[in-house]
């Protein structure tokens, strides 16, 4: 198949997921195509410096002309363009937008071009989209954004959610009405495993004290304060420990400024963005993800494959990833108290570490890794294809024309 992918191509496990689905993808024999407006970051950067040779590849520039008169970039305009001239000269089969705003809306808008087209295989384009969780929170923050999501779920040929959550939330919230498949998120077992990390722990832990981690891009959603709190109670029960804090974000300073309020500054490190993430991981003890949202959490997975036992919260997708006294615990979100007891507990048995330890790596790398989930997107694309489409395709005509007006100068 000929496959162009859209996604953010910077930190953050949607682009992370559709950079490694595209990848698999390739090394499965089909052609990938990235439309993005960078190199996605898992293509490029160290230790991922081959991939950006990988055979059949191809990684096209969303490129955006700036004009006086236009005071703000016209990105999914933009957006769509590239897809229409790539569809056309590289006559893909599928575009795979990852996320409903704005890529599944540019998606939706280069099909309905494309109809137009002279080419019959340019007008035989399918779309589908993968919602990843950021999509709804858009939604709830821009409240007028609610049509046009429902219209690009809906207007595409086929729409996955990454967690049970996730698509429930979409159908039942915004009364989406089209088939939505989960197909959870995954894990490249090659690059999330337990690594011999005891250098690095000497290096981090030098007088033998226990390694809790968190990673995020510190928004507020991420409760990374919550981690912080946590830290403290442990601390006050005399277990020498210390916090692990990577990634960045606009909640960094004040979780500084809070670490050295409660007196526990020396015990968290804050290690910035860390492409070397499987070592960290590997010499750490638990991971914690407090979150107060969290469509799937691709973090605590890929902690998980690394064998670290995992405390999270109960929000979203996160107890369909962590499963309660099997790969970790699950506490109430902004609990402070239970986040802390639970971890306690892990730190505090050696048994129940390694029990845990062995439950999150056995289900990330099992039901979790990639080998288990590019084949349910491969055979989607093929139903797909094969004209199984979900969508009403007389509506999609009438919102197609709608559309075109709107395009098409008079
Ligand atoms: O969580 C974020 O801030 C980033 C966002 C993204 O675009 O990558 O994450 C969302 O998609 C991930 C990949 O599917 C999920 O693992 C995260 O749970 C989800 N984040 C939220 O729902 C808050």
């Amino acid at each position: 198949m000929n496959i162009g992918i859209t996604c953010y191509p910077t930190y953050g496990g949607s682009g992370v997921i559709a950079t490694e689905l595209g990848k698999s993808l390739a090394e499965r024999g089909h052609r990938v195509h990235f439309i993005t407006y960078a190199l996605p970051m898992r293509l490029t950067g160290p230790g991922h410096e081959e991939a950006g040779y990988l055979d059949n590849i191809f990684y096209h520039e969303v490129e955006m002309s700036t004009y006086p008169l236009f005071e703000f970039p016209l990105y999914s305009m933009a957006l769509t363009s590239a897809m229409v001239e790539v569809a056309r000269f590289e006559k893909l089969d599928i575009i795979h937008a990852h996320y409903a705003i704005p890529h599944a809306t540019s998606a939706v808008l280069a099909k309905q071009i494309l109809q137009r087209s002279p080419d019959a295989k340019s007008r035989d384009i399918k779309i589908v989209t993968t919602l990843h969780g950021t999509d709804i929170t858009l939604v709830g923050l821009e409240p007028s954004f609610e049509p046009l999501m429902k219209f690009s779920i809906e207007s595409s040929d086929a729409v996955t959610a990454v967690s049970h959550f996730l698509r429930d939330e979409t159908i039942d919230n915004y009364d989406v009405e089209k088939e939505i498949e989960v197909i959870p998120n995954f894990i490249d077992t090659e690059s999330f495993r337990p690594i011999d990390s005891k250098h690095l722990r000497r290096l981090l832990a030098p007088n033998g004290e226990k390694l809790l981690v968190h990673t995020s891009n510190f928004r507020e959603v991420k409760r990374v304060k919550d981690a912080i709190r946590a830290l403290k109670l442990i601390l006050d029960k005399g277990v020498k420990t210390k916090l692990l804090l990577i990634g960045d974000g606009p909640d960094r300073g004040e979780c500084q400024a809070l670490a050295r309020e409660l007196g526990i500054w020396q015990q968290t490190r804050f290690l910035g963005k860390q492409s070397e993430l499987a070592s960290v991981l590997s010499a750490s003890d638990v991971f914690l993800i407090p979150s107060g949202n969290e469509s799937f959490g691709l973090a605590a997975l890929e902690a998980m494959a690394c064998g670290v036992p995992v405390v999270s919260s109960d929000v979203g997708g996160l107890p369909e990833v962590n499963i309660d006294g099997e790969t970790g615990f699950v506490v109430p979100v902004g609990d402070v108290e239970a986040l802390a007891e639970r971890t306690f507990q892990i730190l505090e048995d050696r048994d129940l570490h390694s029990k845990l330890s062995k439950g999150a790596f056995g289900r990330s790398t099992g039901e979790f890794a990639k080998e288990q989930i590019v084949p349910m997107y491969e055979a989607l694309y093929e139903r797909t294809i094969g004209g199984e489409s979900s969508n009403d395709s007389q509506s999609f005509d009438r919102e197609a024309e709608l559309a075109y007006e709107i395009v098409t100068p008079a």
